[in-house]
């Protein structure tokens, strides 16, 4: 467990439609959805990433809190998240980190959602049972050009969707490229992952060292080929995204 604060940017991805088992389990609570915004927030790193979402994380394995977090918006996060955000002003109330429904991950998974800046207009929200609770949000946001676990994770849900309990053509397979990379070209994931021989999302080990070499390359020597920032180098463009998607009410900082 890391001793310095990380900060990482929230990604605010709108719920569009829940699944049936989601809107039945929140009628069932009394939590009515009538007028509100309900948000997963993805806690990134990797914020000039974003054109390139594919579908949003949740673990079948984490119960998640949602939380009021302005008039009519709902945030989806971990409590220990939630609890976080509570004491840096964040949001409605300083201190009050109580949820008004506590819902499982797994009755998440099939949602349709909007993520900012997603190239892809309508994305659904899909299991993945490495995410660690105490990290982030617990809710993670689907970059497979340039995650090596969200890109592993992708191939896995493709190929055993009826094991994950999904529908196949939930499943974007292929990855939306974003950055280039002297070294992997424009979908470093994909490259690291076949060059380490990476199988399953539980190759813990080489998931380790593919994605701490995808992340020095994609900061040190990756440009974008997508977007606003199209041509700049990451290492420059990251943070000129990153403004934009808080100046849009899309994201803001969140520190642990
Ligand atoms: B990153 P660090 Cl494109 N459990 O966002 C597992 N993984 C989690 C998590 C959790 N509870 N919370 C966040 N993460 C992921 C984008 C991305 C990320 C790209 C490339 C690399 C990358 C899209 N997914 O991370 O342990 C989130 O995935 C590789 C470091 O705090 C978040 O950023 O260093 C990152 O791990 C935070 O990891």
């Amino acid at each position: 467990e890391a001793v310095l604060p990380q900060e990482y940017t929230g990604i605010k991805i709108e719920v569009t439609e829940f699944t049936d088992a989601a809107a039945d389990f929140f009628k069932k609570e009394n939590f009515d959805l009538t007028g509100k915004k309900v948000f997963l927030v993805a806690a990134t790193l990797r914020p000039e990433t974003m054109y390139g979402q594919t579908c949003c994380f949740v673990s079948p394995k984490i119960n998640y809190g949602v939380f009021k977090a302005s008039d009519n918006e709902y945030y989806i996060t971990t409590v220990r998240a939630f609890k976080n955000m509570a004491y840096q002003d964040l949001t409605p109330v300083r201190g009050d980190y109580t949820p008004s429904v506590t819902i499982n991950g797994s009755l998440l998974v099939g949602s349709k959602i909007h993520a900012p800046l997603a190239v892809h207009e309508s994305l659904r929200v899909l299991p993945m049972e490495t995410i660690l609770e105490n990290k982030g949000t617990g809710v993670v946001t689907c970059v497979p050009s340039d995650s090596p676990d969200d890109y592993i994770t992708t191939k896995d849900l493709f190929n055993k969707p009826e094991y994950y309990k999904i529908q196949k053509d939930w499943v974007i397979e292929e990855p939306v490229a974003i950055v280039n990379t002297p070294k992997y070209g424009d979908k470093c994931a994909e490259a690291l992952v076949k060059e380490l021989k990476i199988n399953s999302p539980k190759d813990t080990n080489q998931l380790a060292t593919a994605k701490e070499l995808a992340y020095k390359e994609g900061f040190y020597n990756g440009t974008l080929i997508i977007g606003k920032y199209k041509g700049e180098k990451v290492e420059v463009a990251k943070p000129k995204v990153k403004q934009d998607l808080i100046a849009s009410g899309d994201a803001f900082v969140y520190n642990e």
